[in-house]
């Protein structure tokens, strides 16, 4: 079909309640966009998005299907639309991209319905294969392939960064043509209309349990502060954004553009929150810090994993970050009216029960510390979820123990294996109920004794309520059976996850 050579581009359903701009699938469409006509289907914003793409693949206008995977939810609706598309229009190209099957290409291509996985960043390899496939050339050429020739696997060279700042501006008006961006801007602990940006790729280090180092390899490149705030200063002009979510894995590598952004927004009464080290933050100078804070920065999400220094060492938290410092920083942004919000990983790689058992106690009694330091501070917790960081020593460790990821593209449509994703419901060898049990039971009480600000909708009266019930629990440590806790939570309390329901 010579004239099919329409772009679909989806972004399967990630978000129950507040779907934010699709930005990986939008920088993708700013990839090809004025070279190849191409239409996006959102599954956040649709009731029957197979539907919505059978109908216009049906057309017969289209060559290519274009689908970014997240691990998780996401999967639920790329894999049997995805199917189905091959099944019934096999002459569409099925391309995704994004950190699931980066990770994961074996399981991806394999299945058959996948034809090529875009590996990392995806600006330059997807309309360099989208040109190659129209003109019938060979693809191998191109850097960020994964593909089967022969059924071999082939994985092309890897190109790990491009200049943020040479990429095509995002095609907000367009996208705004199919699903109007005010819904995208939703309410949130920060303003009424929230914007999701993103202005960096990758990241600088290279711990060993995060899904983004075997992508990137340690490398960053952010966009410059001008070119971010004439962004930004463009989405409150037209569509009303009143504050901003940094969706970066780590917005504040360089504390030169922190400060030039925070420079330039100071005036226009913008909160703003991103991802951050901690020892990277640390080395600001206060008066970065404060620059920062008068500019509407409110709140910064750390990866502060663990209190031990041990455990940070096997992790390759960059050797840097240290229990005393995780604390020290804690009370540091105080002073700056800034909520560090700190997220733990319960659960890593034990040689027994018992050993699992003594380092989930361990954290907790540094969490409770870390709120007698600076009470602001908002606590994050996940279960260790292993990614394949080949190479790593916590790799290493979590095969030895048995672990293995699902072999078949459709096992990780598995509850269990959802549940993995989301970091709730490890399947990993360590982790017996009784280990979960006593993190998901801290949890409980943790969140019940300190509710989170970013709930919105817990009224004053509320938040005291819940505290008051919880606080006997919290004081002496009894965490079991908090069922009078959970039934208060279902009712009253939303605990924030900032990756499962939003920011
Ligand atoms: C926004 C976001 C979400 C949103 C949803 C986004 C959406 N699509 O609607 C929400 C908050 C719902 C979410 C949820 C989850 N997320 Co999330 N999310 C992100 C975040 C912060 C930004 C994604 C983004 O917009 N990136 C910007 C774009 C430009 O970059 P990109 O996605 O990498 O895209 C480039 C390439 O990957 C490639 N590409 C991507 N897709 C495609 C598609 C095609 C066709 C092509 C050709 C190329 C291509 O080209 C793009 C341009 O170069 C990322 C971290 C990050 N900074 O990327 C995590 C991230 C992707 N999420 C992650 C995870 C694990 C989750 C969860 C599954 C679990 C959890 N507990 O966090 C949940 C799932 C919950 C659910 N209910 O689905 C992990 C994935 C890691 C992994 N193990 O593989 C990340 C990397 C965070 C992290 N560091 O751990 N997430
Ligand atoms: S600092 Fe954060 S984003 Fe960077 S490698 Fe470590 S966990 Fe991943």
């Amino acid at each position: 079909m010579a004239s099919a050579n329409k772009i679909l581009l989806f972004n399967p359903r990630a978000a129950n309640h507040k779907a934010r701009i699709p930005n990986s699938i939008l920088q993708v469409a700013a990839s090809i966009n004025g070279r190849y006509d191409w239409v996006i289907v959102d599954g956040n914003r649709e009731d029957n998005p197979e539907q919505k793409i059978m109908d216009y693949l049906n057309t017969g206008n289209f060559g290519f299907f274009g689908s970014t995977v997240m691990p998780g939810p996401q999967l639920k609706q790329a894999i049997p639309i995805t199917r189905r598309v091959r099944k019934e229009l096999p002459f569409v190209v099925n391309i995704w991209g994004g950190y699931f099957p980066s990770n994961h290409p074996k399981p991806v291509l394999h299945s058959g319905y996948v034809d090529y996985v875009i590996n990392g960043v995806g600006d330059q390899a997807f309309p360099q294969l989208i040109d190659a496939l129209l003109q019938q050339k060979d693809p191998g050429q191109i850097h960020n392939l994964i593909y089967l020739k022969d059924g071999k696997l082939i994985k092309t060279h890897k190109e790990t960064l491009l200049s943020y700042d040479e990429l095509p501006d995002l095609p907000y008006e367009r996208l705004h043509e199919f699903y109007d961006i005010d819904k995208y801007l939703g309410k949130s602990y920060l303003g009424n209309k929230t914007i999701a940006y993103h202005s960096s790729f990758g990241c600088p280090f290279k711990c060993s349990f995060c899904a983004v180092v075997p992508i990137y390899e340690a490398r960053w490149n952010g966009k410059s502060a001008g070119l971010i705030y004439r962004d930004i200063q463009f989405l409150r002009d037209r569509f009303g954004g009143d504050a901003i979510e940094f969706h970066d894995n780590n917005f504040f590598v360089s504390e030169k553009r922190t400060v030039a952004f925070s420079q330039l927004i100071r005036n226009d009464g913008m909160s703003w929150w991103g991802e951050a080290r901690i020892d990277t933050l640390d080395k600001y100078k206060d008066t970065s810090l404060a620059a920062m804070r008068e500019a509407g920065c409110k709140m910064i999400f750390f990866g502060a994993e663990s209190g031990n220094d041990d455990l940070l060492r096997f992790m390759d938290k960059g050797g840097k970050q240290n229990g005393q410092q995780i604390l020290r920083f804690a009370k540091r942004l105080q002073q700056f009216d800034i909520i560090p919000e700190y997220s733990f990983v319960l659960g890593w790689p034990a040689d027994s029960e018992r050993e699992a058992l003594r380092q989930v106690d361990r954290e907790i009694e540094f969490i409770k510390r870390v709120k007698a330091t600076n009470p602001d501070t908002e606590i994050i917790i996940y279960v260790y979820s292993p990614v394949p960081t080949e190479g790593s020593e916590m790799f290493k460790k979590v095969k030895a123990q048995g672990f293995s990821f699902p072999q078949r593209l459709e096992d990780w449509l598995a509850p269990a294996w959802e549940h993995f994703d989301l970091r709730k419901n490890p399947l990993t060898p360590w982790l017996t109920p009784k280990v979960i049990d006593r993190i998901k039971n801290f949890e409980t009480v943790l969140n019940a004794y300190h509710p989170t600000v970013s709930d919105i909708k817990l009224s004053p009266f509320k938040r005291r309520a819940i505290k008051a019930v919880a606080a006997w629990r919290y004081r002496l440590g009894w965490h079991r059976y908090p069922y009078e806790l959970k039934a208060l939570q279902k009712f009253w309390l939303k605990y924030r996850q900032p990756e499962i329901e939003g920011f």
